[in-house]
C-alpha cells in the first residue's frame, strides 16, 4: 500500500500574504511529494530486505524511512494546521486550549512570542512544534531537526508543526526567518489544533 501526496484543503494562493502562492505550489507539489516518493521507494527495498532476511540491508533502510517518512508525516500535519483567514486562519483558540496556553506561555501572544523566538533559532533546517507531553499533562515547545518526526522521534504529540527549511520561506522571506515566523500567525488554524489536543488529552 503506496503513500500518497494528501490534497491540500485549500488553493496554493489561499495563503498570501502570509505565503505565497509560489511557494506553496513548489513545497506541496514538489518537496512533499519527494518526501513520499522516496518513502514509497524505501519501504519497497524494505519490504524486499524483510522477504530476505537481510537484516542489514533493513537497518541500512532506516535513515531514508526516518528522513522521507517524517517529511511525510510533518508535511501531512503542517498543511492541516494551517488555513486561509476566509476559513479561520488566524482565529485565537479557545476553549481548553487556551485555557492551556495560558497556563503554560502566559497568554497567547506569550505562546506567539516564545513559539516564534525559539523556531527562528533552530539551527539549520527543522521544525518548531507546539506539543503534547502526556507524561506531564502540558503543552510544551519542541524543535526538531531535519525531518525527524516529532512523535516517533520524542514520545510528545504533535499539536502545530511550522516548518523552517528554507524552501518553506526564502522565496518570499530570502534570510529572515522571523518574518515569515511573525506572518503565519495571521494563517494558523486554531480550530485544527484544538482538535489534535482533544484527541491528545484523553
Ligand atoms: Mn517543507
Amino acid at each position: 500500500m503506496a503513500h500518497k501526496l494528501p490534497d491540500l484543503p485549500y488553493d496554493y494562493s489561499a495563503l498570501e500574504p502570509a505565503i505565497s502562492g509560489e511557494i506553496m505550489e513548489l513545497h506541496h507539489s514538489k518537496h512533499h511529494n519527494t518526501y513520499v516518493m522516496k518513502l514509497n521507494e524505501a519501504l519497497e527495498k524494505y519490504a524486499e530486505a524483510q522477504n530476505n532476511n537481510d537484516v542489514s540491508a533493513m537497518i541500512a533502510l532506516q535513515g531514508a524511512i526516518n528522513f522521507n517518512g517524517g517529511g511525510h508525516i510533518n508535511h501531512s500535519i503542517f498543511w492541516t494546521n494551517l488555513a486561509p483567514q476566509s476559513q479561520g486562519g488566524g482565529e485565537p483558540p479557545s476553549g481548553a486550549l487556551a485555557d492551556q496556553i495560558t497556563k503554560v506561555f502566559g497568554s497567547f501572544e506569550g505562546l506567539k512570542e516564545t513559539f516564534s523566538a525559539k523556531t527562528a533559532l533552530i539551527q539549520g533546517s527543522g521544525w518548531g512544534w507546539l506539543a503534547y507531553c502526556k507524561a506531564s499533562k502540558s503543552i510544551v515547545f519542541k524543535a526538531c531537526a531535519n525531518q525527524d518526526p516529532l512523535e516517533a522521534s520524542t514520545g510528545l504529540i504533535p499539536l502545530l508543526g511550522v516548518d523552517v527549511w528554507e524552501h518553506a520561506y526564502y522565496l518570499q522571506y530570502k534570510n529572515v526567518r522571523p518574518d515569515y515566523l511573525k506572518a503565519i500567525w495571521s494563517i494558523v488554524n486554531w480550530k485544527n489544533i484544538e482538535d489534535r489536543y482533544s484527541k491528545a488529552i484523553i
